[in-house]
Order: structure tokens, then C-alpha cells, then sequence
């Protein structure tokens, strides 16, 4: 049985990934950090499961940033795959702890290498690369999308410590001819996505304020009706950002396997992953609003931090700019090209935006 050892196990990618492995019949070693809560949502339905928890999966408390804890559990579990998504990985927070998001995303990075390299060295390392690297800079973005041939510009302290994690696999794979790759991974989302990033915050939003405008359930209100209904409404406006980001966004049911298949593959090598469409934060909210069939109704006006999105019928605002939510330099464009993964790999995504918002907005 093929033994994995996942760092980050109780994020987003963590989760699903644990699923794909455990589907695929691995003994996964997962860690988790202390905390002074429950931290374990994600995987709850997991350790639940007494036909694999202690038997097939197995959680262990760690951290990356914890030299002597990694080499010990490198060492005593002898995984044959190691996948180190372990991150503080919100690049805005990136620029209120930078040395803290350095330590564990860029040193982190190298203490998971020197334990593998030193005490299980055939063990093959996936390393949770970004396309935070390429910076979206006006010289630097290939109408195609970027590849992995493009050139990195990061933007934020995260993306410089990803830089580092990107570089110091590379220089392993190509010092110690260790089977070690960076997966360049686009935004991928789903309902496991942290509250603060944007598309969970904007479908955490739609769900609870949508069905106020329009009780989702009673399709044949007129606007004429639904507006009357609405007279007394009281609805909080999702305060955003940038709202002309413009992201690649994928499902990370659909990540984690690219990362799975980056392992099988015959050598070691980085792929970009994506789904080679963009969008910008107002289309993603555009998206949610045809969802409930209330874009009709909905109009964008106003330029620059003066802009909002109003709910016609009632003149209600429903977006607004908060420029508390701007970072002190912006990615403003990702667009992803991820041909060699579909071509060496054979991967391709099950999941467009439109699937994707509509699982997001299902959930509960
Ligand atoms: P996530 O939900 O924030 O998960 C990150 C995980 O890392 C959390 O479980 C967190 O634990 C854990 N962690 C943080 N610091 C740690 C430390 N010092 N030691 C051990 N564990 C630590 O992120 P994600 O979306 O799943 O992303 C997974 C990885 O892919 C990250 O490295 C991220 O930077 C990278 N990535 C993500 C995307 C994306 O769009 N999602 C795209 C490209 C790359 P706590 O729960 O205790 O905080
Ligand atoms: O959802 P975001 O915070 O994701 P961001 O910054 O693109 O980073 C995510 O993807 C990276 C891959 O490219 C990962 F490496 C990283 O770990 C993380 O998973 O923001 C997306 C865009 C940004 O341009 C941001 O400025 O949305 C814009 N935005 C506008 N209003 C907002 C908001 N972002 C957040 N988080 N909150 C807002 O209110």
C-alpha cells in the first residue's frame, strides 16, 4: 500500500486531496497545527469514518516551520509521496505578516526537502506552487495565458516566499536528483473555500441576502410583485475590493487530482494548471446573480470606488468598493495556459465557472 504524507491536511486542497487518496487506496499521513478550536471541519467526515480513520488515515499535529517535528514524522513514516500544501496562503495577510508567511511558505518549503532528502530520499515531493508568481504586470501577459516558460514578477510577500518554495524544489530536483515538482496552480474554489477569499465571500453573501430580494424558491414572482415584497427589505452591502481583478478559477476537485498525476508521472517536472478562462470579480458576481435569475434586475453604476451594484426595483445597493479590501500592489490579471498538463498528464478539468458557482451556491 502506497504511504502519503499530506502538510496542510485541513485546508481546502487538503481535504479533497485526502479524499483522492484515500479513494485510491493509500495510507495517508496527514498534520494539522494545535489550536485552541476545532480545527478540523474539513476533514471531520473523515476521521469519522471508523473503516478508515486510524487505519488508512492517520493525523498527526504539526507544523512546517518545526524542523525537528517534519524529520520526525518523514522518518518514521517513510511516506512514497509527500504533498506540502502547508501555507499562510491569503495574499493580502501576506503584507500584514510578511516574515511570518516567509517562514512558513518559503522556509516551511526547504525544512520539507532537507527531511526528505536526508531521511527518505526516494520519497517524491509535490510542492503547492502559485500563479501569484507571475504578477499579471501589463509587460507580462501573454494573451494565451501564462506557461510554465513565463516569467515570474510576485507582487506580494506571498508570492516572494512562494518564489523561494518554487526555486529551492527546482534547485533540489536538479542538485540531488530528487523526484521533486511544482504544480503552478490557478485560484481554484469550491464550498471548502476559506470565508475571506473572494468568491466564498461573495457566495457566503448571495446566499444570505439573495432569498431577502427574491425568496428563491417562488420562481413566478413578477419584478412587479417581488418589488412590493421588498419594500421593507434590509439588506447589508458586500463591501469588495479591486472588482476588476480578473482570475482563472477552477474547481479544486479538479486540482488535487493534476497534483496526484504529477507524482505518477515518469519525471519529475512543473505544470501550470488552470482552466485557461478568465473572469473578473464583477462577472463572478454577475454569474451568482443569473443563478438566482435576478440579473435582470440588477444594474453596475458609477466608476472607480464610486461604483455599486443596485437592485433596480427597490434602489437597493447590493456591492459596494471598500478600499480597506485593496492591496498595497495588485495582480490584476491571471490567465493560465495549462497544454502541457493536458497533453503530458492527460489532465483536464471537469468544471467551468458556471458549474462551480452553482456547487458553491448550493451549499450549505
Ligand atoms: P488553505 O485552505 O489556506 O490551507 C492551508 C493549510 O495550511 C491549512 O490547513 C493551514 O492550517 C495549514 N498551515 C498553515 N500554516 C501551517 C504551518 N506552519 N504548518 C502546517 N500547516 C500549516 O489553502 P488551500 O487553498 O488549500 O491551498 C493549499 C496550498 O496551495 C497552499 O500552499 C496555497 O498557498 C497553495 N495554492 C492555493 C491556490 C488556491 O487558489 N487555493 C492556488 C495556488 C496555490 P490551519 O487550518 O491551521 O490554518
Ligand atoms: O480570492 P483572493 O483573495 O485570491 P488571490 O489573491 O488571487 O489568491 C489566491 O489565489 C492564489 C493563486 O493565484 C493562491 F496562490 C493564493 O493562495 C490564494 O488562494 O482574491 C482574488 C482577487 C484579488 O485580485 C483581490 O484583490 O479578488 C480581489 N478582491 C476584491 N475584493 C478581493 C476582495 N479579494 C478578497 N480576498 N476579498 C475581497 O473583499
Amino acid at each position: 500500500m502506497k504511504k502519503a504524507f499530506v502538510t496542510g491536511a485541513n485546508g481546502q486542497d487538503g481535504s479533497y486531496l485526502i479524499e483522492l487518496l484515500l479513494e485510491k487506496g493509500y495510507e495517508v499521513h496527514g498534520i494539522i497545527r494545535r489550536s485552541s478550536v476545532f480545527n478540523t471541519s474539513r476533514i471531520e467526515h473523515l476521521m469519522n469514518n471508523d473503516e478508515v480513520y486510524n487505519k488508512r488515515l492517520f493525523i498527526h499535529y504539526g507544523d512546517v516551520t518545526d524542523s525537528s517535528n517534519i524529520n520526525n514524522l518523514i522518518f518514521s513514516i517513510q511516506p512514497d509521496e509527500v504533498y506540502n500544501l502547508a501555507a499562510q496562503s491569503h495574499v493580502k495577510v501576506s503584507f500584514e505578516i510578511p516574515q511570518y508567511t516567509g517562514q512558513v511558505d518559503a522556509i516551511g518549503t526547504l525544512n520539507i526537502l532537507e527531511a526528505v532528502r536526508n531521511l527518505c530520499p526516494k520519497a517524491k515531493v509535490y510542492q503547492a506552487s502559485t500563479s501569484e508568481l507571475y504578477g499579471g504586470m501589463g509587460y507580462n501577459m501573454p494573451k494565451t495565458g501564462y506557461t510554465e516558460e513565463s516569467p515570474f514578477h510576485p507582487r506580494s510577500p506571498y508570492g516572494c516566499a512562494k518564489i523561494y518554495g518554487y526555486w529551492i524544489v527546482k534547485n533540489y530536483r536538479e542538485a540531488y536528483g530528487m523526484y521533486a515538482c511544482n504544480g503552478i496552480l490557478f485560484n481554484h474554489e469550491s464550498p471548502r473555500r476559506g470565508d475571506t477569499f473572494v468568491t466564498k465571500k461573495i457566495t457566503n453573501w448571495m446566499r444570505e441576502n439573495i432569498s431577502k430580494i427574491k425568496p428563491v424558491n417562488i420562481e413566478s414572482f413578477t419584478t412587479e410583485v417581488y418589488s412590493l415584497y421588498n419594500n421593507d427589505i434590509k439588506i447589508k452591502a458586500l463591501e469588495l475590493g479591486n472588482l476588476n481583478a480578473r482570475r482563472d478559477w477552477g474547481h479544486a476537485k479538479d486540482y488535487v487530482e493534476a497534483m496526484w498525476l504529477m507524482l505518477q508521472n515518469k519525471k519529475p517536472e512543473d505544470f501550470v494548471i488552470s482552466t485557461n478562462e478568465a473572469y473578473s470579480v464583477k462577472d463572478f458576481i454577475n454569474c451568482c446573480l443569473e443563478f438566482y435569475g435576478v440579473i435582470k434586475d440588477t444594474e453596475w453604476v458609477g466608476i472607480g470606488n464610486d461604483e455599486v451594484l443596485v437592485y433596480t426595483p427597490t434602489n437597493t445597493t447590493l456591492v459596494k468598493v471598500n478600499p480597506k479590501y485593496f492591496r498595497p500592489s495588485e495582480v490584476e490579471f491571471l490567465l493560465g495556459d495549462s497544454t502541457k498538463a493536458r497533453l503530458v498528464l492527460g489532465w483536464t478539468p471537469k468544471y467551468d465557472l458556471k458549474k462551480m458557482v452553482s456547487e458553491m451556491l448550493r451549499s450549505v
